[in-house]
Order: C-alpha cells, then structure tokens, then sequence
C-alpha cells in the first residue's frame, strides 16, 4: 500500500518509523511518503493561509499551494482523505475499506481548514472524504490522520505479525472487547476470573461473550441496538 501525507508539519509523521508501521516500511510493505506542503508555496513567506471570505475568525489554507502538491501526487487509483471535525465518521469499517485500497493520500489542515474548491476540485476527478475521528476538535489534520493511518495499516496483511489478533477485538464484531488477565494468577488481592483457568475453551468463549455485551452496555449503550 501507498500512503502520501501532506502537511506544514512533516516531523509530525517522523514517529512513523517506530514500532509495526516502521517495520512494515522497512520491510517493503508499506511505501510512505511525507510532503511539505510549503515546498509549494512560491513567496517570500512561503505563505499558506489568508483570512476567509465572509469575514470571522481564524485563517483559511489557501488552494494553490494543495493544488499543486496533490496534482504531483494523486492517480487514478488513489482515494484522498481529508481530515475534518466536519466529515462523516471514520470507524473500524472504514479501516476496513481503506485497508483494501492501492493508494491514500492525507491533506492535513491547519487553521480553520482548507479552501472548499480543492475539495470540490478533487471530488470532482476522483474519490474524496472527509472524515472526522468523533466530536470534538483538534488543531489540525495531523494526529486525526496518524490515528487513521494506525487503524488502517495494521489492517494491511503483513503489517501485524500474528493475523489473529486481528480478530478478537473492540469493534471488530460490533462490540466492546471482554477483559484479559496475564499472571501471576493474585495480584494485590485481586484474582483471575476462576474460569479463566479451568481450561474449558466453551465455557470461556461464552463468559468472554457475556463480558463482552456487559461492558458494551456500560460504556457504549448506543452500540447495542
Ligand atoms: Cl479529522 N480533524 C480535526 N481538526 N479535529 C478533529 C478531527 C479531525 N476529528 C475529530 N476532531
């Protein structure tokens, strides 16, 4: 898989070359390109933002600099991903559908966000979202499209080592996952679920279940429908 990310703040993404994403690069499997969106600016100033049309407050990132930075980048197969509090939610089953593209590219905002006509422009010639990671606001475009490369990649066969801890986990069957123990079997007084130990695989998948279901109730009542 390619993943391009434009950005003002490319060292943001220098944590890209630790731990399963930076072995999967090494490695050959994932093909990761940063980009300043500043090498296309053509000012004194490298300039990137103006006041927004219409008046109110904050900065607006001004469309040449994204236009030619992503003519540079996007193909035919590529899906842009523009990370806003104004999109449309991105969940495990949009991991799912990015893990399965060719090529993603990030335009990651700053200020208030990016002129609407290079959405409009982009929307127009190929495939664009907008997606927010929940409600509430970042600074910019840069931790929300880290989280969703995260999410995505170890999607990406090859990218986690063991396939099946994919599998077994919150969000994945539409719940909340069931709490795990490691040894020793006390500690401070407290001990492992009884069960946990007993060796009965169909009595603890069905106690996993009900855990399950018990903490999405809890935590996430509007998962359960
Ligand atoms: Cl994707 N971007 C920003 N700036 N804030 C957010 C977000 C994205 N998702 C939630 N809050």
């Amino acid at each position: 898989m390619r993943i391009d990310i434009v950005t003002i703040f490319p060292a943001f993404f220098d944590v890209l070359d630790l731990s399963l994403i930076g072995k999967a690069r090494a490695r050959g499997i994932l093909d990761l390109r940063v980009h300043d969106l500043r090498s296309h600016t053509h000012d004194r100033h490298r300039t990137v933002d103006d006041t927004p049309y219409g008046g109110g407050a904050g900065m607006v990132m001004k469309p040449e600099p994204w236009g030619e930075a992503l003519d540079g980048i996007l193909g035919e197969d590529a899906v842009l991903i523009v990370p806003s509090p104004a999109g449309e939610l991105f969940t495990q089953a949009t991991a799912r559908e990015l893990a399965s593209e060719q090529h993603v590219v990030f335009a990651c905002g700053r200020y208030e966000g990016i002129d609407q006509r290079v959405i409009d422009h982009y929307a127009a010639r190929g495939r664009v979202r907008l997606m927010s990671l929940g409600d509430y606001v970042l600074n910019g475009g840069e931790v929300a499209a880290m989280a969703m490369i995260e999410a995505v990649t170890r999607l990406v066969p090859g990218v986690v080592g063991n396939p099946s801890s994919l599998v077994e986990e919150s969000h994945e069957d539409g719940l909340l996952e069931y709490p795990i123990y490691t040894k020793p079997p006390v500690w401070r007084d407290r001990s492992v679920p009884e069960i946990l130990l007993g060796g009965n695989h169909g009595a603890i998948a069905q106690w996993r279940r009900e855990q399950s279901i018990e903490r999405t109730r809890q935590y996430r009542p509007d998962l359960l429908s």
